[in-house]
């Protein structure tokens, strides 16, 4: 089950540590934000919403130290899904194994973000246009799905002043207003 709620905004300590300031989300609240939380015993039922949703193809990441040559290349990669993006498709990410954060912001208050902790059986659907990022937990590793309507490709777009004016996110933004 996910577990969100507001990150402390603390920059003083690793950004794998909890950082829970204490006040939680609830599921109603995270939809709010256009988030949806499934939880998914096994991959048939992540088969039946990638069916309903139209999605044709996944991959699986597998996200350790022993998955990268050196610790520079898992440092990079870590640094790397750290930084601030939106997509312009939905994120549909399933955890099966280990945990992970996704952190999203919060559309009413947007210096805040919204940490979400997924463990197995966790799947969550980002948005298009929301800005977010993952990190790990201090535990180091995440195994899993990245489900994909066409091609396993994923274009990250990082947030700009021009990031701000594109279409999805002007429709993000109209969208969660009206809720
Ligand atoms: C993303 O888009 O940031 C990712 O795919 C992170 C890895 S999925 C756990
Ligand atoms: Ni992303």
């Amino acid at each position: 089950m996910v577990k969100a709620y507001i990150h402390d905004n603390k920059s003083d300590c690793d950004y794998r540590a909890p950082h829970n300031s204490g006040t939680e989300l609830s599921l109603e609240e995270l939809a709010e934000l256009g988030v949806i939380y499934k939880y998914c015993a096994n991959e048939e039922a992540v088969d039946k919403i990638a069916e309903e949703r139209q999605y044709k193809n996944r991959d699986v990441v597998d996200i350790h130290k022993g998955s990268f040559r050196n610790e520079t290349e898992f440092d990079e990669k870590l640094a790397m899904f750290y930084k601030e993006h939106l997509h312009e498709d939905e994120e549909i990410r399933y955890c099966l194994e280990g945990t992970g954060y996704f952190d999203i912001r919060d559309a009413s208050t947007p210096e805040n973000w919204v940490r979400c902790l997924v463990e197995p059986g966790d799947l969550l659907i980002l948005p298009p246009g929301i800005y977010h990022r993952f990190t790990l937990t201090i535990s180091n590793h995440i195994k899993a799905l990245r489900l994909f309507k066409d091609e396993p490709k994923w274009q990250a777009i990082n947030r700009s002043t021009q990031a701000d004016t594109l279409p999805v996110r002007r429709d993000y933004i109209t969208q969660i207003n009206r809720c």
